[in-house]
This record gives C-alpha cells, sequence and structure tokens, in this order.
C-alpha cells in the first residue's frame, strides 16, 4: 500500500476506527426531515387526532371488507452516490446524500476540513461521510485536493441528469464580523472566482491556501460554477466557515426540487451535465 509510513500509525487507527462505524447503508436510511419530524409530532399523540385516525380506518375497512393495504409504497430514487479515489498519495471514500438531514461523519486527518465539511452538511441538510488518509508527513494538501476532487464527483452522481432543481443557489452568511457570498450555478461548467482576503497563513495547522484548492477541486469535478466573495472579516477562521455556511445554504437550494419546473432540466439548451 502507497500510503505507508514508517511511524504513521495513522492507517490502524483509521481501520479500527472504521470498524466502529455505522454503514453508509444505514446513513442512506437516515429518513429526511419532513418523516423524522412527523414521526416525532406531538400532535400526532393527541387523543382525538389518534381517535379520529382509528375512526377513519375502521370505517374504511368495513366497507369494502378487505385486508389492510400492504406495504408503504417504494420511496423515490435516492439522490445519494459514494465514490472511492485511490491514488498513491490518498485514499478517499465520500459518501453523499443531498436529502438527508445534515448528518456528517467526517475522518479525515486534516481536522479543520472535518469541521468545514461538517458545516457543509447541517446547513445544506446533506447527509456527508467523509473517510480519508493521506500523505500528511508531507503536507495536508493531497489530501485536502482529493477530497474536493472526491466530494465534487458524488455530488455530481447524485445530481444524476439535474432534472427539477433550482440549479442556482445564492446566500449570503454571517460569522459575527465576517460576510461572506457565495453564488453558485450546477451548470456543469466548472468555474471558480475567488475572492476571500485571509489574514494568516494557517488556521490552526491548516495552510489557508487549501481553501481555495479545496472549492477549485470540487468545482471541476462537480461540473459548478462558483462564485464566493467576501464582504467583510477580519478572523480567518470566521472567514473560512463563514464560506462553507454560504456555501452549503448555497448549493442547497440549487439542489432542492423547483416544483415549478416538473421534473423539466432548468436549461434553455437542454442539458446541465457535462459533455
Ligand atoms: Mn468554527
Amino acid at each position: 500500500m502507497g500510503l505507508q509510513h514508517a511511524g504513521c500509525r495513522a492507517h490502524e487507527s483509521l481501520i479500527s476506527y472504521r470498524k466502529s462505524l455505522p454503514t453508509f447503508g444505514n446513513l442512506l436510511a437516515i429518513p429526511v426531515p419532513t418523516s423524522a419530524s412527523s414521526v416525532s409530532d406531538p400532535t400526532l399523540r393527541k387523543p382525538g387526532r389518534c381517535k379520529s385516525r382509528k375512526l377513519s380506518v375502521h370505517t374504511a375497512a368495513a366497507a369494502v371488507e378487505t385486508p389492510a393495504a400492504p406495504a408503504a409504497p417504494a420511496p423515490a430514487t435516492a439522490r445519494a452516490a459514494t465514490v472511492r479515489r485511490s491514488t498513491k498519495e490518498t485514499n478517499v471514500e465520500v459518501s453523499i446524500n443531498l436529502d438527508g438531514n445534515g448528518v456528517c461523519t467526517a475522518n479525515t486527518p486534516v481536522h479543520f476540513l472535518n469541521h468545514m465539511l461538517d458545516q457543509l452538511a447541517s446547513h445544506g441538510l446533506f447527509n456527508v461521510m467523509v473517510e480519508a488518509e493521506g500523505d500528511t508527513w508531507i503536507d495536508d494538501h493531497h489530501t485536502n485536493e482529493d477530497i474536493g476532487l472526491a466530494v465534487g464527483t458524488a455530488l455530481s452522481q447524485a445530481l444524476g441528469d439535474r432534472k427539477g432543481i433550482h440549479r442556482f443557489g445564492d446566500f449570503t452568511a454571517p460569522l459575527d464580523e465576517a460576510l461572506v457570498h457565495v453564488v453558485l450555478d450546477l451548470s456543469g461548467r466548472p468555474h471558480l472566482s475567488f475572492d476571500l482576503d485571509i489574514p494568516t497563513e494557517r488556521i490552526g495547522t491548516y495552510d489557508t491556501q487549501l481553501v481555495e484548492h479545496f472549492f477549485q477541486s470540487l468545482a471541476n469535478t462537480s461540473g459548478m460554477t462558483l462564485h464566493i466573495r467576501q464582504l467583510a472579516g477580519s478572523n480567518s477562521h470566521h472567514i473560512v466557515e463563514a464560506t462553507f455556511k454560504a456555501f452549503a445554504r448555497a448549493l442547497r437550494k440549487a439542489c432542492e426540487p423547483d416544483p415549478r419546473r416538473a421534473g423539466q432540466i432548468a436549461s434553455s439548451k437542454g442539458v446541465l451535465t457535462q459533455a
């Protein structure tokens, strides 16, 4: 294995950690917010509501004299994908469910990026699982880049033919003094315009040059036009975190179904995927 390195125990610990994790099958099975909230909705336990529901079931059964209807309808096709990327520099696995509820499992050696992936999941209401190991004894560059590439590929696969989505997303997020504007288009055309002025070289051990590189990698493989503008900010952690929050909310909007589109592709050209 190309990633073994004298004195590096990350691989062993990664394997043991993986064994303790739920499978992504379970993660995919996590219900979307609407069904989750309906299960716990306290109004469903009101006696009057319960009673009327039972009554209507009984009446219907008596009228037709047939057994109860079988099984719930099959769920709609999942907008989810899993991508594995393996090179001599990194091993990365990313799973994303666009219709999730904000669950994130980010287990990579780039700890600040784990914190940012958590923003992507929780503010995008995606389920995101990222497992990665890489040659971080050199620096975080390869691992950061390959996670960005894999997230972008998973996003593109989960979107499929991109029918019926809003396509465009736009959000401005504050974090204390920082304010960052993100505009994106799931156009199939990779582009990044990046205008953050991050005042320090590092956030913890994370090289702040890697922020642009992460978004460039993600834009390239997802087929996304992405503009990032900093409107205010002086604290590096705040600026970058506001960027991921704004990105997550803009992406959530762009990915969500547009009911007026009725499953059509939001393009006068008729195609949003990359050639
Ligand atoms: Mn933070």
